[in-house]
């Protein structure tokens, strides 16, 4: 075999490696890829919201951005959410603030009892306290929305129709919610919502305190019979991205994200308005849900009990040196303003 002469061997080489560059140059340009990490199963809110996020982002970036979605703890679970976006095993993770009440002081007070009368209310207030206040809590990552549950009802396997039928009674609630149980005199049982199927079934707890769309997302109605209605207390949560990550990003798709931050966050909060009372309707006819209303002054009086609530956190919040009253006072007007 007679040797190709050498300015034919180095031309050859240099045409491959303009084609190597060529085609290559233009897909690192192209897409990047970012893992969402979620903690309950996909067929609940939170995931519900990730999917929607994530359909929004890839339609606004024509494709430059692919998300790849972790539902039901696979990637990270409810308590290491946010550690694990920090230390970049997941781009973005979406996680509940109510199960890490002392870390989130500020952001939870929108789960205090201060009449949030639905989710949409409560997201929007809940994304104008984070704006205004910029918590330190979240100094290590980028926010990309915030969103409240609608407010808590008690589910639960016996009636619950006074506070004496509550004494004693273990039921699953985390945060805030966990407080105002104790309050009422039952026994709340911690936990994140992903744990809550296991323990209803090995029985350790009894029923749970929360928004009522869990009653169909878990199919809770088939064995929780009795819905006592509450009305009041809120689970905030907050999608959040890795720092390093976010400042990768192109400029544009910057854009793209924090233009998605309050959409996202009303967005949410209209889904779960209108599921809950999907879930109601479906546990009604499917699982012959019985609903409790308190008569007006037993309400009154369960509403009185947790009172206290608002000035305990005010009064842990000026011990962290933050400015309790004036978060409540916001909380108070930027409801007024999305009614
Ligand atoms: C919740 C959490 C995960 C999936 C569905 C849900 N519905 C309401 C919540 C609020 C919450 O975090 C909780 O633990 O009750």
């Amino acid at each position: 075999m007679k040797r190709k002469p050498f300015i034919v061997t180095v031309s050859l080489i240099m045409t491959s490696l303009v084609f190597v560059l060529l085609d290559y140059k233009p897909s690192i340009a192209q897409t990047v890829n970012l893992n969402y990490a979620n903690f309950p199963p996909a067929s609940t809110f939170p995931c519900v919201q990730m999917e929607r996020w994530k359909t929004e982002v890839e339609k606004r970036t024509n494709g430059r951005v692919k998300i790849n979605t972790f539902p039901g703890g696979t990637l990270l679970n409810a308590k290491n959410m946010i550690n694990g976006v920090i230390s970049g095993v997941a781009d973005i993770g979406c996680l509940c603030m109510a199960y890490q009440p002392g870390r989130f002081i500020v952001t939870n007070a929108t789960g205090l009892p201060l009449g949030l009368s639905n989710a949409r209310i409560g997201s929007l207030v809940l994304w104008e306290i984070y704006k205004k206040y910029k918590p330190k809590a979240f100094s290590k990552v980028k926010v990309l929305t915030m969103f409240n549950t609608a407010p808590s009802n008690i589910m639960s396997k016996k009636p619950i129709r006074t506070l004496q039928d509550l004494k004693g009674y273990e039921l699953r609630a985390s945060g805030n919610a966990a407080i105002a149980l104790g309050l009422w005199g039952g026994a709340a049982v911690g936990m994140p919502m992903s744990q809550t199927p296991e323990a209803l079934q090995k029985g350790t707890v009894q029923g749970l305190f929360t928004a009522l769309e869990v009653m169909k997302d878990f199919k809770f109605a088939e064995y929780l019979k009795y819905v006592t209605r509450t009305d009041t207390l809120m689970y905030p949560f907050a999608v959040v991205m890795n720092k390093n990550a976010w400042n990768k990003l192109p400029k544009d798709v910057q854009k793209v994200f924090d233009n998605l931050s309050a959409e996202q966050s009303e967005w949410t909060g209209n889904y779960m308005d209108k599921h809950v009372e999907e879930a109601i309707q479906w546990s009604k006819e499917n699982h012959n849900l019985e609903i409790i209303q308190l008569p007006k002054e037993e309400k009154e009086n369960w509403d009185r009990i947790l009172e206290p609530m608002i000035t305990d956190w005010i009064e842990e919040a000026k011990e962290k040196e933050l400015p309790g009253e004036a978060i409540i006072k916001d909380i108070k007007a930027f409801s007024t303003q999305f009614k």
